[in-house]
C-alpha cells in the first residue's frame, strides 16, 4: 500500500486534524505527519502548498488528494475496511452522529475552542452552549446505551469514526467543564485514558506555538 502523509494543524488547537489523525492512529496506520503552525503569517502560503481547501486535515494516499475531515475518514474506512460498525443499523446511527457533529455545535465550536493543553478555564454559560452540550450527552448516553455498552467503552462498542468525530469534545470537557450525566462522565473519562489520545495531548504538551486568540475562558 502507498504511504499516507497527513497534513495536520497544531495539536493544540486543531480540532479538524484531530479527528483524522486519531482514526487513523487508532486504525494502526503507519503514516507520515506534517505539521503546519495555524494562524502564522506563512499558514496561507503553507497550506495551500498541499491542501486545494486551503485547510487542513489533508491526506495524500498515492496520487490520490483528500481533503476534509470527514472526507478523509470515509476513505481510510474505505482502503482498510474498518471504521465504521459493521451492523447496518448501528453503522446508520454513527454516521448521522458524525455528520450531526460534521456540520453543527457552533455554539461549543466558538465558545469553547478546542486547547489541548488548558485545564480548569471558565467561561459563561451561554443557552447555545447549553443546548449543544445537552445534545452531545443525549447522542453519547444513547449510542453507548443502544450500541456501545456490552461490546467495549466506544460509542458502538469498538472505535468508530463517530469516537473520532467527537475526540475533540472530550478535550473540551476536559479544559472548560465535566458533562453532567453520569453516562457521558464516565465516555470521557475512558476516551481520556485511550492512548492514542494520550499521544496526542503529548505532541499538543511539545508545542511551541501560543494562538491568543483561542486561549479563552477565566482560570479558576
Ligand atoms: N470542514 C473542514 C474544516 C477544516 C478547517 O477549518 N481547518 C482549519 C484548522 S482546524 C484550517 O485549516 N484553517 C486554515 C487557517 O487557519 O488558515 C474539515 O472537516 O476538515
Amino acid at each position: 500500500m502507498s504511504e499516507f502523509h497527513l497534513v495536520i494543524g497544531n495539536k493544540n488547537y486543531s480540532s479538524w486534524s484531530l479527528r483524522a489523525w486519531i482514526l487513523m492512529t487508532h486504525l494502526g496506520l503507519n503514516f507520515r505527519e506534517t505539521i503546519v503552525p495555524l494562524d502564522t503569517p506563512q499558514t496561507k502560503e503553507r497550506i495551500v502548498r498541499y491542501s486545494p481547501s486551503g485547510r487542513v486535515p489533508w491526506l495524500l494516499h498515492g496520487a490520490l488528494q483528500v481533503w476534509d475531515s470527514l472526507a478523509i475518514c470515509e476513505y481510510i474506512a474505505e482502503v482498510t475496511g474498518r471504521g465504521w460498525p459493521d451492523d447496518p443499523a448501528a453503522r446508520a446511527v454513527a454516521r448521522s452522529v458524525a455528520a450531526e457533529m460534521h456540520s453543527g455545535f457552533a455554539s461549543l465550536r466558538g465558545e469553547w475552542p478546542m486547547n489541548v493543553r488548558a485545564r480548569n478555564r471558565h467561561t459563561p454559560m451561554t443557552p447555545g452552549l447549553e443546548a449543544d452540550i445537552e445534545r452531545i450527552e443525549e447522542i453519547w448516553n444513547d449510542c453507548r446505551s443502544r450500541f456501545g455498552a456490552s461490546a467495549g467503552p466506544w460509542l458502538f462498542g469498538e472505535y468508530s469514526i463517530a469516537d473520532a468525530m467527537y475526540a475533540p469534545v472530550v478535550f473540551r470537557f476536559n479544559t472548560y467543564g465535566r458533562p453532567q450525566s453520569e453516562g457521558a462522565r464516565a465516555y470521557v473519562a475512558a476516551a481520556l485514558e485511550d492512548p492514542a489520545l494520550q499521544k496526542w495531548l503529548l505532541g499538543a504538551m511539545q508545542e511551541p506555538w501560543t494562538i491568543p486568540r483561542e486561549e479563552v475562558g477565566i482560570v479558576a
